[in-house]
C-alpha cells in the first residue's frame, strides 16, 4: 500500500472509529483541501530527492537547502493560518474539536519546520493545533524521535 493520503483514507475505513473525515459532504471537502495543501503543495517540492538534486546536481549548499526548505513551508503555512483562521469550523482541531484528517497531515509538518528551524511565530493557530494534536498519546507516540528505525 503506498501513497500516505491513500493509506490514511484506507485506515479510516477499515477503523471507522474514531472517524477521521466528518459526515457532511462540504466539511470533508475542506479537511481533504487543508491535507492536500500539505501533501500536494509543501512536501513533494521538500522531499529528500528534491533536496539531494537542489544538492548535488545543482550545487547549492546547506544554507541554500534550508532557505528553499523553510520558504516552501512558510508559503504553504501562510496559506494554512489564513484558511484555518477564517473559518469557524477551526476549533481545537483543524475540524472541530478531534483530530481529523488534516491534523494527520499537518503535525508532521510541523515535525519538519522545526526541525529546519522555521519561525513558527507568524503562524499561532498552526501552532495551537499542533500542540493540541502532540497532548494526545497517538501523535505523541507517532513523532519521529519515538521511532526506534529513524534515520538522521
Ligand atoms: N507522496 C508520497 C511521498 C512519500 C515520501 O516520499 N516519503 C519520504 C519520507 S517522508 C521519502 O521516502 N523520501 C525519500 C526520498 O525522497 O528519496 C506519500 O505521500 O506517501
Amino acid at each position: 500500500m503506498i501513497q500516505s493520503l491513500a493509506i490514511v483514507e484506507y485506515l479510516d475505513e477499515t477503523y471507522p472509529e474514531p472517524p477521521l473525515l466528518p459526515k457532511h459532504p462540504a466539511d470533508r471537502a475542506r479537511i481533504r483541501a487543508l491535507a492536500e495543501i500539505v501533501a500536494c503543495d509543501i512536501h513533494p517540492i521538500n522531499n529528500l530527492r528534491v533536496l539531494r538534486y537542489i544538492a548535488h546536481s545543482l550545487g547549492h549548499d546547506e544554507a541554500a537547502i534550508a532557505s528553499w526548505y523553510n520558504h516552501w513551508i512558510a508559503a504553504g503555512f501562510q496559506a494554512l493560518e489564513k484558511l484555518l483562521v477564517e473559518d469557524s469550523r477551526t476549533g481545537g482541531f483543524c475540524h472541530g474539536n478531534a483530530p481529523g484528517l488534516a491534523d494527520v497531515t499537518l503535525v508532521p509538518q510541523v515535525v519538519n519546520a522545526e526541525r529546519y528551524r522555521l519561525d513558527l511565530a507568524p503562524y499561532p493557530t498552526i501552532t495551537r493545533i499542533y500542540q493540541s494534536c502532540m497532548q494526545l498519546e497517538s501523535f505523541a507516540a507517532a513523532h519521529p524521535d519515538n521511532q526506534p528505525d529513524r534515520e538522521a
